[in-house]
C-alpha cells in the first residue's frame, strides 16, 4: 500500500485484509449491477470485528454492513474497502459521514472510485475529518479487475462487452456450448450470472431456447436481439410471454415480435456503438456478445466491433471436436485477418474442453 498525502505506512497485513474485501465483495457477483461490487473489513488491534459487503444496488453499502458487525469496535480500528468511500446521497447515505461517525482511526482503500460524484472526494472528505487514507497499491490491479465493467461504464459511458465464442480444434464457430457448459455450474451459467445482458442474432433467437442461468438465487441477463433486414415479423418460440421484459429486440425497421410485450427499439443504423452507449444508458454494465449462429449481417456487425474497439475481452471455448464446414458457412469467428493480441490471458481446463480468457 501507498501512502496518500498525509497518510501513515501501510503494515503489512494490508494486502491480506484488501484480498478479503474482494472475497467479501464477490459474495454479491451478478447481484450490485449498475453498482460495483465493495467489500469492507474492520481490524482493530490485529484482529477482525467487522465485515461486510454490498449485497445490491438500492441496498446499504459495504461500509454500513461492516460498521453494524463491528459495533463500537469500531472506534480507533482500521477500515478496509475495495472502493474508495461515497461521499455522496444516492439511493444510501454517504459512507465517508458513517466511517467518521463510527470514529475509525484509518481507512485503506483499494482504488479510487471512477464515478465522477464520488471521484477522489470521499478520499478528501475522511482526510479532512483527521482520518488516515492509504491506497492499497498492491491489490489495486485486483480491485480494478473486480470491477472492470462498472469502471468500463463510468469511464466511456458503454457497455463493457466481452465476446464468447466455441471453436473447433479446426478453428470454426461451433453453435454449442461444450460439454454441459449450460448446466449448474458450468461456464455458461457462470457468464450468464456474471454479465448483465447477451447480444445475440435473431436466427438464434428464432431457433433455440435462450439459455439461462442456473446458479442458485441468480437474476437473468437480458438479452438484446440484434434484428437486422429482417421481414416485418420476429418469433421468439422459446420465450415466454411472462418472460418477455427479457429480452429487447434492436432492429433497423418496425417489425413485430412475438411474444407480444417484447421491447422493441427501432435504430436508424445497427451501429455497435451508439448500442453500448443504450444499454449502458438502461443500467447495464455489461453484455456477452454471443458468437452463436452469427452468420451473415451478425458476423459483419461483430467484425466493426472489433475495428471500433468496442470488444474489450474474450472469451473462447475449444472443444476437442473437428469440423467438417460446408463452403462459406461455419466461418472463422472474424472474417478477414484481424491482428489483436491478448492480455493477461488466462487459460484453464473445464470438462475435457479448454477456456481461453484474454483481453483485447
Ligand atoms: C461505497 N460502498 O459498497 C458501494 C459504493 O445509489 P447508491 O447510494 O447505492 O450509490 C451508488 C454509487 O456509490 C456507485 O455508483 C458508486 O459510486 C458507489 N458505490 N460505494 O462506498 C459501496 N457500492
Ligand atoms: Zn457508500
Amino acid at each position: 500500500c501507498q501512502a496518500q498525502a498525509g497518510a501513515t505506512q501501510a503494515g503489512d497485513m494490508d494486502g491480506l485484509y484488501m484480498r478479503r474485501c474482494v472475497e467479501l465483495a464477490r459474495k454479491a457477483a451478478g447481484h450490485t449491477s449498475p453498482n460495483p461490487m465493495v467489500g469492507c473489513v474492520i481490524v482493530r488491534d490485529g484482529r477482525v470485528v467487522g465485515e461486510g459487503f454490498h449485497p445490491k444496488a438500492g441496498q446499504p453499502h459495504a461500509e454500513v454492513f461492516a460498521l453494524r458487525d463491528a459495533g463500537d469496535l469500531a472506534e480507533n480500528a482500521t477500515a478496509y474497502v475495495s472502493l474508495e468511500p461515497c461521499n455522496h446521497y444516492g439511493r444510501t447515505p454517504p459512507c465517508t459521514e458513517a466511517l467518521i461517525r463510527a470514529k475509525v482511526k484509518d481507512v485503506v482503500v483499494g482504488m479510487t472510485d471512477p464515478n465522477p460524484i464520488v471521484a477522489s472526494k470521499g478520499i478528501e472528505r475522511l482526510q479532512s475529518a483527521g482520518i488516515d487514507v492509504r491506497v492499497c497499491v498492491e491489490e489495486e490491479a485486483l480491485c480494478r479487475k473486480l470491477n472492470e465493467a462498472y469502471i468500463h461504464r463510468m469511464l466511456t459511458g458503454k457497455a463493457f462487452a466481452t465476446l464468447r465464442a466455441t471453436l473447433s480444434t479446426n478453428g470454426i464457430v461451433v453453435n454449442q456450448i461444450g460439454n454441459g457448459g449450460d448446466q449448474p455450474g458450468g461456464y455458461y451459467s457462470h457468464l450468464l450470472k456474471e454479465y448483465d445482458g447477451v447480444i445475440i442474432s435473431s436466427n438464434l433467437a428464432r431457433m433455440t431456447a435462450l439459455p439461462v442461468s442456473h446458479e442458485a438465487g441468480a437474476k437473468q441477463p437480458l438479452y438484446i436481439i440484434i434484428a437486422q433486414g429482417e421481414n416485418s415479423h420476429l418469433s421468439i418460440p422459446f420465450l415466454k410471454e411472462e418472460c418477455a421484459s427479457e429480452a429487447i429486440v434492436l432492429t433497423d425497421s418496425p417489425i413485430t415480435v412475438e411474444p407480444a410485450g417484447v421491447e422493441v427499439v427501432v435504430l436508424d443504423r445497427i451501429n455497435l456503438d451508439s448500442m453500448l452507449q443504450l444499454l449502458a444508458q438502461r443500467g447495464l454494465c455489461s453484455v456477452l456478445v454471443d458468437f452463436k449462429d452469427a452468420g451473415g449481417d451478425f458476423a459483419s456487425l461483430l467484425n466493426s466491433f472489433h475495428e471500433e474497439k468496442l470488444i474489450q475481452k474474450i472469451v473462447l471455448e475449444l472443444l476437442p471436436v473437428w469440423t467438417v464446414s460446408k463452403e462459406g458457412s461455419g466461418d472463422l469467428a472474424f472474417g478477414g485477418r484481424h491482428s489483436f493480441p491478448l492480455k493477461d490471458v488466462e487459460h484453464k481446463e473445464f470438462n475435457g474442453c479448454v477456456l481461453l480468457e484474454g483481453y483485447v
